[in-house]
């Protein structure tokens, strides 16, 4: 019997779902999970039953509730310690830019939601101010967490794939699917963080979910 449940929602779509589910996986929680499919309003009837903030990612390990993305990153990372840089100063930076991941972002975020399917094709309308000021912002921080933290290894804090990284998975899928090229070390970023086995793992499982799940809002973005 398994510890617990992760609730998530259409991984095609469910970028707040990518970030807990990959915090989950990389602390090797032993939970089932349960996919519900997103309404198209936004508002799912079954995740309202079951998640306190009416939203996905919801998980409940060992009888413990937890909810909010960057909140299941902090939880795992006290199962499963060294998922936050080692480094006092690398780790405070890791859990800002987590946090301003959190909080931020919102004209990237709403401008080009999350979907799997899409393959780097850019926004016919372009990018606006808001748009760009918010890729800016994203690139600064790969290119300086690379240069300052990831000389180890292809991630932002070097070899491992950690809590800052599953933060951000849910953006690089963005930048992938609507053309958006960042500076060279942010690409080469990019990369590292679409080969990741975990991330592939995502792409897979979301490619079987079923046509029916599909949404226009999201698939009919120009
Ligand atoms: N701040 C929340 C955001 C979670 C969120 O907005 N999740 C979306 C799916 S990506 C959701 O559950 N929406 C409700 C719905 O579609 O019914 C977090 O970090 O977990």
């Amino acid at each position: 019997m398994s510890d617990g449940i992760l609730v998530i929602g259409t991984r095609r779509y469910s970028s707040w779902s990518l970030r807990g589910w990959l915090a989950v996986r990389l602390a090797g929680l032993d939970v089932r999970e349960q996919v519900i499919p997103l309404a198209d309003n936004g508002e799912t009837p079954a995740i309202r039953t079951i998640s306190p903030n009416g939203k996905v990612p919801y998980l409940e390990h060992k009888g413990v509730a937890v909810w909010e993305s960057i909140v299941i990153c902090e939880y795992c990372a006290e199962q499963a310690p060294g998922l936050w840089p080692e480094d006092v100063r690398q780790r405070a930076y890791a859990r800002s830019i987590s946090a301003e991941m959190h909080a931020g972002f919102r004209a990237v975020r709403q401008a080009m939601p999350m979907n799997i399917g899409r393959d780097n094709r850019p926004l016919a309308a372009g990018t606006t101010p808001d748009i760009d000021a918010d890729i800016a912002r994203i690139d600064a921080i790969w290119t300086e967490a690379r240069l300052d933290f990831g000389k180890d290894g292809p991630f932002l804090f070097g070899a491992t794939f950690g809590m800052a990284d599953a933060m951000f998975a849910p953006i690089v899928s963005r930048f992938l699917s609507y053309g958006i090229s960042p500076s060279p070390e942010s690409r080469a970023y990019m990369a590292a963080v679409r080969a990741h086995p975990l991330v592939d793992d995502w792409y897979q499982k979301a490619a079987q979910e079923p046509a029916e799940w599909r949404q226009s809002r999201f698939e009919d973005i120009a």
